[in-house]
């Protein structure tokens, strides 16, 4: 890859009012008492430099740029790379100071404890930290180790820096670690600056315009390299008329982010229109096949990559909810996501296509046809088809980002096909950043999933990659590609808590810590988030701080599952909106996401026997466990099956009864939790205390909503009272 010479731009937000979420000035206060040795080159190296000096000169240390050939000065921390350790010295130390050559014992002794280890290369983003004598060591093979080590310190701390630290070493589990932006150019009529956007408008865009806020940008590179993220895409998946043209005669507009983001280690990508040959073009046609088109793309391609040699690739939504694709041209989706792969090879660059792709127009009388089914239908076929840096990225569930889903069975289904996972960190259908609901337990559960059955790859093996064949079927596949990693929406805003509601930011971190680290533990991560946000240290009850945000957090996704959708059916919110109840708002329509429900019962049947044949989509064992009235996991109860109110739960209650309870259950939770919140005033932030006290008002009337509604509804349908006797209405 080419070389970048950018001057870095490391602002400091400290004057503004944009809230620093997991790095306030604290964060970084270990680091910035020490001494600081930073050794080695490149655009991440400055950013290093520039992390350390910024904190040293608030805390009182001092931050040394040096080259591999100039001498040690004493030193309680170092970062090196290393193929370019800084020469071991062995002069006499200067009367009074510490010796340098303790510095250079430690750098010696870290190298030869990973040697050691046998743990080297550490790859290219891999770090080691380790500590000798009083010298904490930071070495990576390449600068973003270096970069990545840093954030580690940060998280660590004091402790970075005692006796007792033990050494890491770390290396990100996905290669890709990306956020999606539904970002707007325009403000677009319906849809707004950010497609729904539950945190105020873009970062990126305002009014027709790039909103050149720089400060803001880089404020939000450096929170991304913290947790992790090296890879964004700047637009949204829809791509409206202005948004095209960010691919041609607007790619100054793309190439500024790109300089932006660099020095943090991440990598612009673009969401492109399919029909662009057309739109931007002006050819007459978008057809994969045709000549003419390739070297649009491919000449179109160069032009972006001269602009932008780190350029990470293009991200497509192709014949999905009303975007152009292949299939206006009698083609299928290796066609179409291979034309713009061919485009991209010659410079490393990748075309994410995702395999979203449902008929938005269904008969909702038609039964046979189900949703859920599609992206399957679509993609499995093609499997072995695509190019190597074609990577499909696939929802994790079959249908769309719902509150409860299965894990999509097109991940067990493509082992010929590099994979990314798409998350939702927006909270489109998990109460859209008013409500409290931290997903990583949701997230980590699915990434732990066994699509073959356990033990076995999981799915963040899938888009891992690799050649782990622990799943041992002949399905289990895998090859020995690198995955297609992980990819979220991004629920960032220009609002000044960045998410809208503060407590949403765990999000954004959690994912990119799961990136990072599949195998993390949620309540970990949310101690994180806690430690580097509200510095508990610092706070006149720490314990208190800490225990309440997991009080209100750790359940918060449960919570919210049990007052909306109940046992898996999803979507009864409103249409379009996707906010609040509305148990039929979707019933009728051709979105394909029914509920059924009649007198009798309600749910989805999916099965092979009497469904829509969904289940079939699964190898086993998942295949007869959705299958199985049995067996199913009752979470999951009416996502699979149609079943009477009557219906049996394994804990001895009726699916109705279940219903009734758990929508009571809910709401109770979400008092407790605006409870909990008022004990927190005073030991954080005001502006933050009354933003969430405001959001969880609102949470808890909502709450209300969904309870009576989804009761009244149920209620009213089967006629059967409450056991307790509660009012239903
Ligand atoms: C960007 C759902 C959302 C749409 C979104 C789409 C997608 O349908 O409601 O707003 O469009 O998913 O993921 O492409």
């Amino acid at each position: 890859m080419r070389r970048h010479r950018h001057q870095v731009r490391v602002s400091t937000l400290d004057s503004s009012d944009v809230h620093p979420a997991w790095l306030p000035p604290e964060a970084l206060r270990a680091i910035g008492t020490r001494r600081t040795l930073v050794c080695g080159e490149g655009t991440l190296v400055d950013t290093v430099h520039a992390e350390v000096e910024r904190a040293a000169n608030r805390y009182g240390g001092s931050a040394r740029r040096i080259a591999p050939e100039t001498g040690l000065s004493p030193a309680d921390l170092v970062f090196a790379l290393t193929r370019e350790l800084p020469a071991t010295q062995s002069d006499d130390p200067p009367p009074g100071e510490s010796d340098p050559a303790v510095v250079s014992a430690a750098i010696d002794a870290a190298k030869a404890e990973l040697g050691a280890a046998g743990v080297e290369p550490l790859g290219a983003e891999g770090f080691a930290v380790t500590r000798h004598g009083e010298v904490t060591v930071v070495l990576a093979d390449a600068p973003a180790g270096l970069l990545y080590g840093l954030f580690e310190l940060v998280r660590l701390g004091e402790s970075g820096f005692g006796p007792a630290m033990p050494a890491r070493v770390c290396r990100p589990a996905m290669a890709r670690r990306m956020l999606d932006h539904w970002d707007n150019v325009d403000v677009h009529p319906v849809m707004g600056q950010v497609e729904r956007g539950y945190a105020g408008g873009s970062i990126f865009w305002r009014d027709g315009r790039p909103r050149r806020d720089q400060a803001r940008v880089t404020a939000y590179a450096r929170l991304l390299a913290a947790c992790g993220i090296n890879a964004v895409s700047v637009n949204n998946v829809n791509v409206h008329a202005t948004e095209a043209r960010l691919l041609t005669e607007r790619l100054d507009d793309v190439a500024e982010l790109a300089d932006l983001l660099r020095p943090y280690g991440i990598r612009v990508h673009l969401a492109v229109s399919f029909a662009a040959p057309v739109v931007v073009g002006g050819l007459p046609t978008a057809d994969p096949l045709d000549p003419a088109v390739r070297g649009w793309w491919a000449e179109t391609t160069s032009r972006v990559y001269a602009r932008i040699p780190d350029f990470g690739g293009y991200l497509v939504k192709a014949d999905s909810e009303g975007q152009p694709g292949p299939f206006s041209y009698g083609r299928d989706h290796a066609d179409g996501a291979n034309l713009l792969a061919e485009a991209l090879a010659p410079y490393g660059g990748v075309v994410h296509w995702r395999a979203f792709v449902y008929n938005h127009r269904q008969d909702w009388r038609d039964r046979s046809t189900d949703r859920a089914r599609a992206a399957y239908d679509h993609f499995a076929p093609l499997d072995g088809r695509f190019k190597d840096n074609v990577i499909v990225q696939v929802k994790h569930g079959p249908m769309d980002f719902q509150p409860r889903e299965p894990v999509s069975p097109v991940i067990a289904a493509m082992p010929g096909t590099r994979l990314a996972v798409e998350f939702q960190v927006t909270q489109e259908y998990t109460g859209q950043q008013k409500h409290v609901c931290y997903l990583a337990p949701w997230w980590s559960e699915i990434l732990r999933f066994a699509p073959w059955g356990e033990p076995g790859r999981t799915v963040a093996d899938v888009a891992a990659g690799g050649s782990d064949q622990a799943g041992g079927s002949d399905q289990a596949g895998g090859g020995d590609r690198t995955g297609g990693g992980l990819v979220a929406v991004s629920n960032v805003g220009d609002d000044r808590f960045w998410t809208g509601h503060p407590l949403a930011q765990a999000n954004l971190y959690a994912f990119g810590r799961l990136c990072w680290d599949p195998g993390l533990r949620p309540q970990t991560v949310l101690d994180e988030w806690i430690d580097l946000t509200f510095d508990p240290a610092t706070s006149p009850d720490p314990e208190l701080l800490r225990r309440t945000l997991h009080e209100i957090m750790d359940d918060s996704w449960r919570t919210y599952e049990r007052y909306t959708a109940p046992l898996g059916v999803g979507f009864m919110v409103r249409p379009g909106q996707h906010y609040g109840p509305d148990v039929d708002g979707y019933e009728y329509t051709p979105w394909g996401t029914y509920h059924f429900a009649d007198r009798d019962g309600v749910g989805v049947d999916r099965t092979r026997a009497t469904g829509t044949g969904f289940t079939g989509q699964y190898p086993s064992p998942w295949l007869q466990v959705y299958e199985s009235l049995d067996h199913c996991p009752e979470e999951l109860l009416l996502f699979f099956h149609h079943v009477p109110y009557t219906h049996v739960l394994r804990s001895g209650s009726t699916v109705i009864q279940h219903i009734y309870d758990t929508h009571f259950d809910g709401v109770r939770e979400v008092e407790a939790m605006c409870r909990r919140w008022e004990w927190l005033a005073g030991l954080v932030d005001p502006t933050v205390h009354a933003r969430v006290t405001e959001r969880l008002t609102e949470q808890l009337r909502c709450a209300r909503e969904w309870r009576d509604q989804i009761n009244a509804y149920f209620h009213r349908k089967s006629g059967i009272p409450d056991a307790h006797g509660r009012p239903l209405h």
